[in-house]
C-alpha cells in the first residue's frame, strides 16, 4: 500500500512539484524516480526564476545551474555550474548511474550531458535577461532573504509571493525507502563560477536511509560551512526530532555568524524514517509544501528563529 509513501519539498512551488512526484509514488514507484520527476517541475517552469530554465544569470549573464540527487543506499551524483541544459537533475541522477564520480563541474559537466543525449538549450528568458540588465545598473551582489527578495528588506517582505527558491525535495516511498533530490540556478547574479550548496552531498541534500533526509534553502555559503543537511540528519539520528534537527542546524548558522545571520534567509526540510516531519528557518516567508495519501496540496508555513 502507499500509506506510508510521502514527498516533502521546499517553497510554495513544491505543490507542483510534490503532484508529479505523488504520481510515481501512488503507484508504488521507486523515490528516487519521484525526486527527480518530481524537480524537473520547476527546472522547466519558465516563470520560476531560481531553478532550472528562466532562472536569474550570474553576474556576467550565464545561467548556471547546481542539482544533485541520492538515493536509499547511499548512491549520489551532483553537477556544478552546468549551462544550457534544463533539467539539471536528470544529468546528476547519469552521474549517479553512469560514472565512477560524483560531482561533475561546468564544462565537462555539459560534455558529459550533451554525450548522454541532451539537448543545448538557451537557459536565459527575455525576463531573466531583463531583470539582469537592471541589476548591472547598480552591479551590486546583495543576497539579503532570498535572491529573488533582494528589492525588498527582511522586514518588508511581501509574503510567499516573491519566495520562489531553490527546490529540496525529500520522499519516502511504500517500500518505506528514502531518496532526495536538491535543484537551483544559485544565488542570482552571483560570480561567474559560483557554487553553492545545493549540489555538495550534505550541505543541500543529505540522505541516509537508516535516518531520514534533510535538505536546506537559502545563502548556501552559510549552509556549506556548517555542513547544514549532513548535520540536521546526524542530529536526528541522536533522536531529534525532524523540527529540531532543523532548528538546531539554524542556531549553529547563527553561532558562527551572529551579524550575517540577521540579514540572510537560510532554512531547512527533514523528514525521518517514521515518516515525521519538519522544517525550520531563519527568517519568517519560508515555506513548505507536503504530499501524501491523505492531502496532496498541503503547504505549511515554516517556523523562524527571527
Ligand atoms: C544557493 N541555496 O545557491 C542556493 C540558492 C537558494 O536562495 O536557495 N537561494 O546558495
Amino acid at each position: 500500500s502507499t500509506s506510508k509513501a510521502l514527498v516533502i519539498s521546499t517553497w510554495d512551488f513544491g505543490i507542483a512539484a510534490n503532484l508529479a512526484a505523488w504520481d510515481i509514488l501512488k503507484r508504488n514507484g521507486r523515490a528516487l524516480d519521484a525526486v527527480e520527476a518530481g524537480v524537473k517541475v520547476p527546472e522547466a517552469d519558465l516563470k520560476n526564476t531560481t531553478v532550472g530554465k528562466g532562472g536569474y544569470p550570474d553576474r556576467d549573464g550565464h545561467v548556471t545551474l547546481d542539482a544533485c540527487i541520492m538515493d536509499e543506499n547511499g548512491n549520489c551524483g551532483s553537477v556544478l555550474a552546468l549551462e544550457h541544459i534544463t533539467h539539471a537533475v536528470s544529468v546528476a541522477r547519469l552521474v549517479m548511474e553512469k560514472t565512477p564520480h560524483v560531482m561533475l563541474a561546468g564544462e565537462g559537466a555539459l560534455q558529459f550531458a550533451l554525450e548522454n543525449g541532451f539537448q543545448k538549450e538557451n537557459l536565459l528568458t527575455e525576463e531573466s535577461e531583463r531583470a539582469w540588465k537592471e541589476w548591472l545598473k547598480k552591479a551590486e551582489y546583495s543576497p539579503i532573504m532570498n535572491i529573488e527578495n533582494q528589492h525588498f528588506s527582511p522586514n518588508k517582505l511581501p509574503g510567499n509571493q516573491y519566495n520562489h527558491d531553490t527546490i529540496g525535495m525529500l520522499a519516502i516511498d511504500s517500500q518505506g525507502n528514502l531518496s532526495g533530490a536538491c535543484t537551483t540556478s544559485g544565488m542570482a547574479f552571483k560570480m561567474h563560477g559560483r557554487v553553492g550548496d545545493s549540489p555538495i552531498i550534505g550541505a543541500g541534500l543529505y540522505v541516509d536511509n537508516e535516518v531520514g533526509g534533510a535538505t536546506s534553502t537559502g545563502v548556501g555559503e552559510e549552509v556549506i560551512r556548517t555542513v547544514g543537511s549532513f548535520l540536521v540528519v546526524e542530529l536526528m539520528r541522536q533522536g531529534y526530532s525532524p523540527e529540531a534537527a532543523c532548528k538546531e542546524a539554524v542556531q549553529r548558522i547563527i553561532k558562527k555568524k551572529p551579524e550575517t545571520a540577521k540579514e540572510i534567509q537560510v532554512g531547512f526540510l527533514a523528514v525521518n524514517k517514521k515518516g515525521e516531519y519538519g522544517a525550520y528557518a531563519l527568517q519568517k516567508g519560508f515555506s513548505f509544501a507536503v504530499c501524501n495519501a491523505e492531502k496532496q496540496d498541503l503547504l505549511i508555513k515554516g517556523k523562524s528563529i527571527y
